[in-house]
């Protein structure tokens, strides 16, 4: 057996950004857009009345914050040069290449081909994709809606990147259809938190915003990689960093961007000293979070019994929160030893984390998928809450939660209904504003809508965006599920696996990017999206549209409600696709905190939606924040050897890959590789570049990933990493969080097993 690319290895880096981040940007625009277009529009990036990066949703700086020069990061300018590609798929590309064939192409080829741009189908027993007009799309797609015996058969999936108003059309759209069943990526992502954090303060979202940061005494980032998935936040730690703040990091990988960074915003940032950014890493087990967090909560009890009043902040408790009691009750009944052997850190540096946690008062936590990809998310999110509460350490300046969204409008798309349980209270206002009876049964969530296709229950599977396909677990089970549906339908800036999965008959529908220029018959139209810390600003696109068939993402939604609603319409379709501002005043009608949308929207920098934790309001069922008493980690089938999570290379947005090199972590040219620590190698009798199988075990059945090349790596014992999809073979569907159904990604069992030597090819 032979890997498909041989992976080279080296060192990983101990800079974060600096000079080769320049080279790399500056390399990735020229390849894709021929250096002027991309150049214009990163001047435009994240300048308060420029574009909204669609990279990830980290904050942008407050207008008098902003230089001249644009906020922008390596990766945020990759996505950007990705979606402004000079090349283009056209109908004569399908004609060229069967689904057979370009089911052997890589992903990164199959993006790497250019925009979309016109609407593409394919019918039964057809192995091309073929045009097909915008009228005629609609159409067909209103015939097999129509066709259903329930519009619960029918799954309306959505991604992050779309806009809030594309995003509340389209929920608008899909109720008056029917159905409720609105999966988005967030199921799969930080579902979790949103949980966890509604029980226990209230509201599903960071209570902290950017100007936060930089005012802590102490930043704790668990199970994220910001310097690959969110660097615009190493400048924030930056500006912690120099104003005394600590750093730690929870993480069972030294990611780079933790280690030092240099700013590439800074002039000559990028060959000066670089930053030391955190001061501690614990290197946990995966999953070993749960343990630490209740560990590091037993020390402060400790401490604080030794000094009353000196470590807890008891009017905050008595005042503020439930539960104190029954929480102590149960931490004295836990055994500091047991706790902090689960987590696999050494007990000296739980102790210097403890001994941070007691000395500080304003203490941010930050945490993504390392923390919510796992069956027992909730259980760790809310005892962070725990820690942060018992110190007081929320609802005021450099203190708080601080969950890291991941696409750069995933929070403002949940914000306006994109969920399959969105409240009474904002149904009943939707269906008044827009005079129909929405539907009352939830709908399907990610891994429902898999079920449910698989069984047969759900037969039209529809994509606003993302590639669901191969971003959702259990791969073989999607395929199957896509493959059954009698019609599969995607709006979509670039071609990519979910199109080529595909139903019985199947339609592409291009959109305009983020980028792009939407211009409607009355002028130009913007968007608006609502970032991590909830702040909602306006993003303007301004290059010329790849082609003049596009549509926006507004447009084709508006366009698809009338064809399938006909007569029981009861939206002004067509004067929100032209203006914008309408469907602002109907987001401003049906979702409280958007009051004078239109105007505020407008102003320099947007504004920031209501945010009761933040104010130290919690909005629960006894006004006070909870302290919760969470069971310990479930226990594993004692007999797998290793737990595998699936991570983020330097080189992707999710299912994109731009590429084939890791640069922070010296892994190159392969993406089919295990990161294995030393040890292990050695009892597998491994070396770097010998190829394993990897078998995950659930209820029973065996999962199978082949051929993978072994890396060396700095990874605890009996834990494993390969890449995000790539791994996703191995994630059975029903291993998932037990309350929100997140994919466990970061938690799978396997076995392992040497196949053939590196040295002897
Ligand atoms: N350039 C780029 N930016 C992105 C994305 C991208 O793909 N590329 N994706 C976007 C999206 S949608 C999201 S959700 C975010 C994702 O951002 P991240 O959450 O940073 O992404 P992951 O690569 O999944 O990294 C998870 C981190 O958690 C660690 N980890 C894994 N398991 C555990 C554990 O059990 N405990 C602890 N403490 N740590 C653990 C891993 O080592 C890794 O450092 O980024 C967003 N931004
Ligand atoms: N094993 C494992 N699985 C995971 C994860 C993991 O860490 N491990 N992470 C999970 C997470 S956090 C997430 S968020 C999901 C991501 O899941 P998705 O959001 O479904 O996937 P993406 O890869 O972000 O989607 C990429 C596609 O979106 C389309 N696109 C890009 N820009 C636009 C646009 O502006 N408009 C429209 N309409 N389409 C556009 C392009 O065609 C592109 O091919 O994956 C999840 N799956
Ligand atoms: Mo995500």
């Amino acid at each position: 057996m032979q890997p498909k690319r041989k992976v080279k290895i080296s060192t990983p880096a101990e800079t974060a950004a600096g000079l080769k981040s320049i080279q790399t940007v500056a390399y990735r625009i020229w390849e894709e857009t021929h250096i002027g277009k991309g150049v214009k529009t990163l001047f435009k990036l994240n300048q308060p009345e420029g574009l909204d990066c669609p990279s990830c949703a980290w904050p942008d700086p407050d207008a008098k914050d902003v230089s001249k020069i644009a906020e922008y990061c390596e990766n945020g300018a990759k996505a950007i040069a990705w979606e402004s590609s000079v090349n283009k798929i056209e109908a004569s590309f399908f004609q060229q290449h069967s689904i057979n064939d370009l089911l052997e192409k890589s992903d990164h080829w199959l993006e790497k081909q250019g925009r979309l741009t016109q609407p593409m189908v394919i019918r039964e027993d057809q192995d091309h994709y073929s045009p097909i007009s915008w009228k005629d799309a609609f159409n067909l797609l209103a015939e097999k809606l129509q066709a259903l015996d329930h519009p619960d058969q029918a799954i309306f999936y959505t991604s992050g990147r779309t806009s809030n108003e594309a995003a509340f059309l389209y929920q608008c759209f899909v109720r008056q259809f029917g159905t409720n069943n609105l999966p988005d990526c967030s199921n799969m992502c930080h579902e979790a938190s949103g949980k966890a954090l509604t029980e226990t303060v209230g509201i599903g979202k960071a209570s902290v915003i950017l100007n936060d940061i930089p005012k802590a005494e102490l930043l704790i980032v668990m199970g994220q990689n910001p310097g690959t998935n969110a660097p615009r936040m190493l400048t924030a730690m930056e500006k912690l960093k120099q104003n005394g703040g600590k750093i730690v990091s929870v993480n069972p990988l030294p990611e780079t961007g933790l280690l030092q960074f240099r700013n590439p915003q800074k002039p000559w940032g990028f060959i000066g000293k670089p930053t030391a950014i955190h001061d501690l890493h614990l290197q946990v087990k995966v999953n070993g979070d749960l343990p630490l967090l209740k560990a590091l909560l037993k020390l402060l009890l400790e401490a604080e019994k030794l000094q009353p009043g000196k470590v807890f902040d008891q009017a905050f408790i008595l005042e503020k929160t439930s539960g104190y009691q029954a929480l102590i009750s149960h931490l004295e009944q836990l055994n500091l030893k047991e706790l902090i052997q689960e987590t696999g850190v050494p007990e000296s540096h739980v102790r210097e984390l403890a001994e941070m946690l007691i000395a500080k008062k304003r203490i941010i936590i930050a945490w993504a998928m390392g923390i919510t990809q796992h069956r027992n998310a909730e259980n760790t999110i809310r005892e962070i809450v725990n820690i942060l509460l018992v110190k007081g350490s929320i609802g005021k300046a450099g203190a708080g939660t601080l969950p890291v969204r991941g696409h750069s409008n995933v929070q403002g798309d949940r914000t306006m209904g994109i969920w399959e349980k969105m409240p009474k209270s904002f149904m009943q206002r939707l269906g008044k504003v827009f005079d129909f009876q929405p539907p009352e049964k939830e709908g399907v969530h990610a891994v429902g809508a898999i079920h449910a296709m698989a069984e047969g229950k759900a037969k039209i599977f529809m994509g606003m965006g993302g590639n669901f396909a191969l971003a959702a677990p259990d791969t073989a089970k999607v395929f199957d599920g896509l493959k059954q549906c009698t019609l599969t339908l995607h709006v979509s800036t670039k071609l990519n696996r979910s199109h080529l999965i595909h139903g019985k008959t199947a339609l592409i529908l291009p959109c305009l990017g983020r980028t792009e220029s939407d211009i409607s018959s009355l002028g130009p139209q913007f968007v608006t999206t609502e970032d991590t810390a909830g702040r909602v600003r306006m993003s303007h696109g301004d290059l010329e549209p790849v082609s003049p068939t596009l549509k926006s993402e507004v447009g084709i939604i508006c366009d698809m409600a009338r064809a399938v609603l006909g007569k029981s319409n009861t939206s002004d379709w067509e004067g929100m696709k032209e203006n914008y501002d309408l469907i602002r005043e109907k987001i401003e009608a049906v979702i409280p905190g958007f009051e004078r949308y239109n105007e505020n929207v407008r102003k320099i920098g947007g504004f920031y939606l209501p945010n009761g934790a933040r104010e130290m309001k919690f909005n629960t069922p006894d006004r006070k924040a909870q302290l919760t008493i969470n069971p310990l980690n479930p226990t594993r089938q004692p007999e797998t050897p290793f737990i595998l999570m699936t991570v983020r290379s330097h080189d992707q947005f999710n299912t994109s890959i731009y590429g084939y090199d890791d640069r922070y972590r010296g892994i190159s040219n392969s993406r089919e590789v295990v990161m294995m620590n030393t040890d292990d190698m050695k009892n597998y009798n491994c070396t770097a570049g010998d190829l394993v199988k990897l078998t995950s075990i659930f209820a029973g059945k065996k999962r199978v990933l082949e051929g993978f090349q072994v890396v060396p790596y700095n990874i605890p014992s009996g834990c494993l990493s390969v890449y995000f999809p790539e791994g996703n073979v191995l994630v059975a569907l029903d291993n998932n969080s037990v309350e929100s159904h997140c994919p466990a990604s970061k938690y799978i069992e396997v076995f392992l097993e040497k196949l053939s030597d590196g040295r002897d090819r």
